[in-house]
C-alpha cells in the first residue's frame, strides 16, 4: 500500500541552484512519502540518467517511496519506475495501463468530479485534485477547486486523492479534513531554504490534522 500522505514533486526551475537529487535527499530525510520527478525542457537521456540516479538514491534510503514519473511512461518503463503521472491532455488512462502494465502506479490528475469518475473507471490507482489553490509554479491550469472541489470528489470516488497547487503549511490541516488523503507540494519544498525542515512542517500538520479528524 504505497503512502501519498506528503508527495514531492520536483522542480529544477525552483531549486535555487541545487541539484533535484539533493532536494530529494533532504525532503526524504524531511518525511516526504512519494516522489514525482517532474522535467517539463529536458533532453530524453538526461531525464533517464536523472530518474535512474533517483530511483537508486530512493531504493537506498527508503525503499517504501515510489519514484512517479511525470508524463513520459517511457522515461519510467526505462529506469523501472514504481509509476507514472498523468493529466488529462497526456496519453489516456486506458492506453497507458496497457503499454504499463498492471503493477505500476498510475496517477491522473483532474479538473472535476466527472474527471475523477473517468479516471477512476480507467484504472487509476490515485488522483491528483488539480488545481486546489492558485499557483504560480504552473500557468496552464483551471480555477482553483478550492476545498469544495476535494469535497465534491471525496464524495463521487474511493481512489487516494492527492490535493496540488498552492498548498503550504498554513493551508494542509484544511485540506486533509476536506478529504484528501494527501498533499502534492513543489514550492513548499523545492522552494525552501531547508527542504528538509519544510517537509518535516508539512509532516507534522497531516499528522496533527489527522488526529484532530
Ligand atoms: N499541477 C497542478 S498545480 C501544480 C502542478 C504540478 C504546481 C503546484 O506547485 P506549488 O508550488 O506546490 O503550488
Ligand atoms: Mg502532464
Amino acid at each position: 500500500m504505497v503512502d501519498f500522505s506528503l508527495y514531492l514533486v520536483t522542480d529544477r526551475t525552483l531549486s535555487l541552484g541545487r541539484s533535484t537529487i539533493d532536494i530529494v535527499r533532504a525532503a526524504v530525510a524531511g518525511g516526504v512519502t512519494c516522489v514525482q520527478l517532474r522535467e517539463k525542457k529536458c533532453a530524453t537521456r538526461f531525464f533517464i540518467e536523472e530518474a535512474r540516479l533517483i530511483k537508486e538514491l530512493l531504493t537506498k534510503i527508503n525503499p517504501a517511496v515510489p519514484l512517479i514519473i511525470n508524463d513520459r511512461l517511457d522515461v519510467a518503463l526505462a529506469v523501472g519506475a514504481d509509476g507514472v503521472h498523468l493529466g488529462q491532455t497526456d496519453m489516456a488512462a486506458v492506453d497507458a495501463r496497457r503499454l504499463i502494465g498492471s503493477s505500476c502506479i498510475m496517477g491522473i490528475s483532474v479538473e472535476s468530479v466527472a474527471d475523477a469518475i473517468r479516471a477512476e473507471n480507467e484504472g487509476a490507482d490515485y488522483i491528483g485534485i488539480s488545481p486546489v489553490f492558485a499557483t504560480t509554479t504552473k500557468d496552464d491550469t483551471v480555477e482553483p477547486l478550492g476545498l469544495q472541489g476535494i469535497q465534491a470528489i471525496r464524495a463521487a470516488v474511493s481512489l487516494p486523492l492527492v490535493a496540488i497547487g498552492g498548498i503550504t503549511a498554513d493551508n494542509t490541516a484544511e485540506v486533509i479534513r476536506a478529504g484528501a488523503d494527501g498533499i502534492a507540494v513543489v514550492s513548499a519544498i523545492v522552494g525552501s531554504p531547508s527542504p528538509e525542515d519544510a517537509a518535516r512542517a508539512l509532516k507534522t500538520q497531516i499528522i496533527a490534522s489527522r488526529q484532530h479528524n
